[in-house]
C-alpha cells in the first residue's frame, strides 16, 4: 500500500494525552510539560506494543469532528483520498483492531469491545435490534462523541458502532461475509473490508472488535464510512523508525 508523504507543515508535535477540539466536555487541556506525542491534533497515539506497530488514529469517524454526524455514502476510493488529502491514509485491519482491542500480545487481545470484555448495547451507537433499513431510508447515525463512554482506553471514539469503517485491506474469505446490495448486484472493482458493525444488532458481522465484513469498493452505504490513520512521525516530519516509540 502506498503511504503519502506528510508535509511536516501540516503535522505538530501536542503534549501528550488525550483531547480534542477546543471547549470539548472531559478532553484535558495539552500540558506544557508532558512529553510531545508523535501525532497531529486531533488523533490519539498508540505506540508499539507486542505484536502490534504504532500509529496514528484519529479520535472520530471522519471528518474527525466532536458533535458532526458521520461521512456515509462514500466509496473506499473516495475514502482513501480524502485521508490522503489530509497526509494521512486508511487505517489497516490490524492497525484498527490494535485501536479497538488492544494490543495484541502473542496472539492475543486485551479486549472484545473497544469499552471493555461485555457488550453493553447502550454504550455506543449499537442499539437497534433490526438487520437495518432499506438504503434510500437514512440510518439513525450519532454524531461523533454523543456516546460519551464508548471509546478505548486511548480515548479512540465510537470505533464499535455508529457506522461501519472502511479499511485499507482487500476483502478476502477471512475478512468475514461479502455483502453485497441488492441495488448494486453488479458492482466491479476489488472489494475491501469495513470494521466495527452499526448500530443494528441483528447483522451477520457483529457490532465488536472482531467485526469485519466485506463491500465493494465502489459501493455506497448509508451507514458505512471512515477514519483515518498516519505514521507517527519526529518534530521535522520523518515517520519515526519501527518500534523507536515504545513506551512513549
Ligand atoms: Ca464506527
Amino acid at each position: 500500500m502506498n503511504v503519502p508523504s506528510a508535509s511536516p507543515a501540516r503535522w505538530a508535535l501536542v503534549a501528550a494525552g488525550v483531547f480534542g477540539l477546543a471547549g470539548c466536555g472531559w478532553f484535558s487541556a495539552p500540558d506544557p510539560v508532558a512529553p510531545t506525542t508523535p501525532c497531529p491534533l486531533h488523533m490519539v497515539h498508540l505506540p508499539a506494543i507486542g505484536d502490534t506497530g504504532a500509529v496514528c488514529i484519529d479520535l472520530y469517524e471522519f471528518p474527525n469532528r466532536k458533535g458532526v454526524l458521520p461521512r456515509t455514502h462514500v466509496t473506499w476510493t473516495e475514502a482513501a483520498a480524502i485521508c490522503a488529502n489530509q497526509d494521512k491514509r486508511l487505517c489497516t485491519a490490524a492497525e484498527w483492531s490494535r485501536a479497538c482491542s488492544g494490543p495484541s500480545v502473542r496472539g492475543v487481545s486485551a479486549r472484545m469491545y473497544s469499552y471493555g470484555a461485555s457488550f453493553d448495547r447502550q454504550r455506543c451507537n449499537t442499539p437497534r435490534d433490526d438487520s437495518g433499513p432499506p438504503l434510500d431510508r437514512p440510518a439513525p447515525l450519532a454524531e461523533s462523541g454523543s456516546f460519551p463512554d464508548c471509546h478505548s482506553p486511548e480515548g479512540v471514539f465510537d470505533l464499535n458502532g455508529n457506522v461501519s469503517e472502511w479499511v485499507a485491506d482487500e476483502w478476502t474469505e477471512r475478512a468475514g461475509p461479502l455483502m453485497r446490495s441488492k441495488d448494486e448486484p453488479d458492482a466491479a472493482g476489488p472489494a475491501h473490508v469495513v470494521r466495527g458493525g452499526t448500530m443494528w444488532t441483528r447483522t451477520p458481522y457483529g457490532q465488536s472488535c472482531t467485526s469485519s465484513h466485506g463491500h465493494a469498493g465502489d459501493s455506497r452505504f448509508n451507514d458505512d464510512g471512515f477514519r483515518c490513520c498516519a505514521e507517527p512521525r519526529t518534530p521535522s516530519g520523518t515517520p519515526l523508525p519501527p518500534g523507536s516509540d515504545r513506551g512513549l
